[in-house]
């Protein structure tokens, strides 16, 4: 396939990012074989129009995306490993365009072909949902993450925390900073077969409120202007649930804050 050398600084430095976050998802054992996968919108720092050419690959989408029309993005490749993305993030990475109509793409090998394959992630139909959600709606958020983060992921075999409520009261009184860094809390999507349309659908309805969404017994998917920002927020997000289970292994009910302090943090939360 054809491959398109990735010149512009700006979008040179995203994939450098993305290769520092790959490693990060690795690192903390939250990447296992294939797991997670990313894209960010490289529309506007990419030269566009003289990218793709008719003679590129062109791949029909089930769904249309209408708002997508023209965009351009840098995805992880279906099956590629997040310990490889971080070494080499050119060869585990495509080059998306959207056709006029926002159903279908043209793509891109940003570097030598991947031995796993050569089409974008297995969950597209969701980055595609959110990517378009996002334009609708104006947002700044260019990056969508995906990971399976082991403490959320365990925190969802809990059937009392299969609850968004409970699950955002955990998260905000186990740990000030979660309520300052994440004051929307995370959306809940009961489980759903990975890839399909019908999750990409239910994360759309939890990320309308959210930054991140929380898959139950898989993962989660967290929006953000960058990749490093969307590894934050979900990493705080972990930083509580570890919390939670380490005071329950020691046999203890963990204490959380009180409603009085949570408030004076939401409150601080406003001000950032
Ligand atoms: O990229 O994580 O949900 C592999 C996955 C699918
Ligand atoms: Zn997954």
């Amino acid at each position: 396939m054809k491959v398109i050398k990735i010149q512009n600084r700006a979008v040179r430095k995203l994939l450098k990012e993305m290769a520092e976050v790959a490693g990060f998802l690795w690192q903390r054992g939250w990447a296992e074989r294939n797991a997670g996968n990313i894209s960010v919108n490289i529309t506007g720092l990419a030269d566009e129009k003289n990218l793709f050419t008719e003679d590129h690959p062109f791949f029909k989408l089930e769904t249309e995306y209408p708002d997508l029309s023209g965009k351009v993005f840098l995805i992880s490749i279906t099956g590629s490993h997040m310990r490889d993305l971080a070494r080499k993030p050119k060869r585990n990475v495509l080059l998306i365009r959207l056709n006029e109509k926002g159903n279908g793409y043209w793509m891109a090998l940003a570097g030598k072909d991947n031995p796993t394959g050569t089409s974008p992630t297995s969950e597209l139909p969701t980055h595609l949902g959110i990517h378009q959600m996002i334009a609708q709606n104006g947002g700044n958020e260019k990056t969508v993450l995906h990971t399976h983060v082991t403490e959320l992921i365990a925190l969802t075999q809990i059937k009392e925390y299969c609850n968004e409520k409970k699950l955002n009261r955990l998260f905000w009184t186990m740990h000030p900073e979660t309520a300052i860094f994440v004051p929307d809390g995370v959306g809940f999507v009961p489980y759903s077969t990975p890839g399909s349309q019908d999750i990409a659908d239910e994360t759309l309805k939890a990320l309308e409120n959210h930054k991140v969404a929380l898959w139950e017994k898989h993962g989660v998917f967290a929006i953000a202007p960058g990749p490093l920002e969307a590894f934050d927020l979900i990493d705080i997000l972990a930083k509580s649930a570890k919390i939670f289970f380490l005071v329950r292994s020691a046999g203890y009910d963990p204490q959380g804050l009180t409603d009085e302090q949570l408030k004076i943090l939401k409150a601080l939360a406003d001000k950032f």
